[in-house]
């Protein structure tokens, strides 16, 4: 999944693609690299970023949806917690949902079962303006599967189809580096317990700063190793916004498992 940011103050690309053009000139090289998903979001989830209004959300994505699925077959998902923007994205030809909230924003549940397309349900402790300030969990593991049976049972009384579902631990948001780790170490008993697609993104995420002291940018040889990391624990989609480097670290993997299956 390539990470389509079309914000003026997001976290790794610096506003580069506010402009729709360029957005989508960004998009087909994504395309071109290998891209199975490409997922755009017009509001920066970054810590202590600020909301942005439904209708500055829109313009900005909902004109890049519209122009991309005419020019590429590859699915584009929609990264939002807003069920308008939600709705208005699926129109426009988006078919997956990425919701940072996992559904929790009042009418999100209804959209999304309207959608019917298939939703990745992330979990985040707080919300992004304060989610870093001390984020504290007894058992993080258990927590977060908590989490997750909350927001599928919610997601299932709605009636949004249980196929439909896609877990994600939500790497960064709401959690210190150790916090990170431990998820890390554990992605395989998510898979375990929930017999569901897993998504994760790790790409460009502080973890590697906190851990290594490398800038954003010069974070994709660690960002690479953490793909492989989360795929090896059976993880189904990984978030990147090297689409190149990260197709060819995971091709080699599937190469691998293919020839001696
Ligand atoms: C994630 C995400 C971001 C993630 C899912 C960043 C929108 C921050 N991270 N969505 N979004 N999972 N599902 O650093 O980890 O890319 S934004």
């Amino acid at each position: 999944m390539g990470v389509l940011n079309v914000t003026p103050d997001s976290f790794s690309e610096n506003g580069k693609y506010q402009n729709h053009d360029d957005a989508i000139a960004h998009a087909l090289r994504m395309v071109d690299e290998g891209a199975d998903i490409l997922d755009i979001g017009g509001e920066s989830s970054r810590p202590y970023a600020s909301p942005v209004l439904l209708e500055e959300e829109c313009q900005r994505v909902i004109p890049v949806i519209q122009a991309l699925s005419k020019l590429t077959s590859v699915p584009i998902s929609i990264d939002t917690y807003k069920p308008e923007v939600m709705c208005r994205a699926v129109e426009a030809g988006v078919s997956i949902i990425n919701d940072i909230k996992a559904l929790r924003e009042p009418g999100a549940l209804e959209a999304a079962r309207q959608c019917n397309v298939p939703v990745v349900l992330m979990h985040m402790k707080g919300e992004p303006q304060t989610m870093q300030n001390h984020p504290e969990y007894e058992n993080i593991f258990e927590e977060v599967n908590l989490f997750f049976k909350e927001r599928i049972e919610q997601c299932l009384q709605a009636g949004i189809k249980y196929e439909n579902l896609i877990l994600d631990p939500g790497f960064g948001f709401g959690k210190t580096m150790a916090h990170n780790f431990q998820l890390l170490k554990q992605l395989s008993n998510f898979k375990k317990t929930w017999k569901m697609p897993l998504l994760v993104g790790l790409s460009r995420k502080s973890l590697i700063k906190k851990a290594l002291g490398l800038e954003v940018h010069d974070s994709l040889y660690p960002s690479i190793a953490l793909a492989i990391y989360a795929v090896l624990q059976g993880v189904n989609i990984i978030r990147a916004h090297d689409v190149l480097a990260t197709r060819q670290a995971l091709d080699m993997i599937e190469a691998l498992e293919v020839n001696v299956a």
